[in-house]
């Protein structure tokens, strides 16, 4: 997350941090992409980050990357499964969306707490301007690394006619996609963040809008952030989020 803040503990439950290493190898899993909790044994992400002939992993309730947080869970990845639309050319990423399969006993994979939870699916489309949030363990500047801690950021929907301007992204924008952020730079989803969460607050649930998908670089004026635009492919069900506060005394 380029201009992005540390998420406090609990405040991004359903972020997930998709880990690969090769089949069969010895090495250590590492961090490639994010990814949304939507079910107990369901996690969305993007398309482009599904690569065949590798051992997949999520870890679900951590903030930092290298340290291993009491609150974590580590879930295999049962079965990946493409958009069968899923198309990658030289410009731009269509259908750019992905259902990972978890491994688990009777529906149960990840188990909720203060620290992991499932964001709502979206219902339809929501207003240009609406501010919401983005996070990810991505770079923070296009030429570093990624960041150890999970950050995230308030980013804007942008006008899908304003974006598809030559001056902006032009035609290669489609109906699969949308764009937020910050038409002047600054602000931005990066390298490492894709697949990881946009979400919109609706009747003080968390709507997984959109998953970071691409962009011309990061944090570039007029070159927002392109996402995949989730209404687009999910049907709509009713689901709670919010914060309980349980009252004492
Ligand atoms: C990437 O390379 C990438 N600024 C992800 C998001 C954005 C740009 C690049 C959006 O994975």
């Amino acid at each position: 997350i380029f201009g992005g803040l540390k998420v406090p503990p609990g405040a991004v439950p359903w972020q997930v941090s998709l880990q690969v290493k090769p089949k069969n190898s010895r090495q250590r899993f590492t961090h490639t992409c994010g990814g949304v909790l939507i079910e107990s044994c369901s996690v969305l992400t993007a398309g482009h980050c599904i690569q065949s002939m590798k051992d997949m992993q999520v870890v679900l309730g951590s903030l930092s990357l290298n340290d291993e947080d009491p609150t974590e869970q580590v879930i295999n990845v049962q079965e990946a499964i493409l958009h069968e639309n899923y198309r990658e050319t030289a410009q731009a990423v269509y259908n750019d969306i992905a259902l990972l399969r978890l491994e688990g006993t009777d529906g149960v994979c990840a188990n909720e707490t203060q620290f992991v939870k499932t964001a709502c699916l979206p219902d339809g489309q929501l207003p240009d301007g609406m501010e919401c949030k983005i996070s990810g363990w991505g770079s923070t500047e296009e030429s570093k690394a990624g960041s150890n801690h999970l950050l995230e950021a308030n980013v804007m929907l942008i006008n899908q006619e304003k974006c598809a301007e030559t001056d902006i992204y032009g035609s290669v924008l489609d109906d699969t996609m949308f764009c937020a952020g910050h038409l002047k730079g600054g602000v931005d989803s990066c390298q490492g963040d894709s697949g990881g969460p946009l979400t919109c607050e609706q009747n003080t649930n968390s709507v997984v809008y959109g998953l970071v998908s691409w962009g011309d670089k990061c944090g570039r004026k007029n070159k927002p952030g392109v996402y995949t635009r989730g209404s687009n492919f999910v049907r709509p069900l009713t689901c709670e989020n919010e914060d309980t506060h349980v009252l004492h005394g």
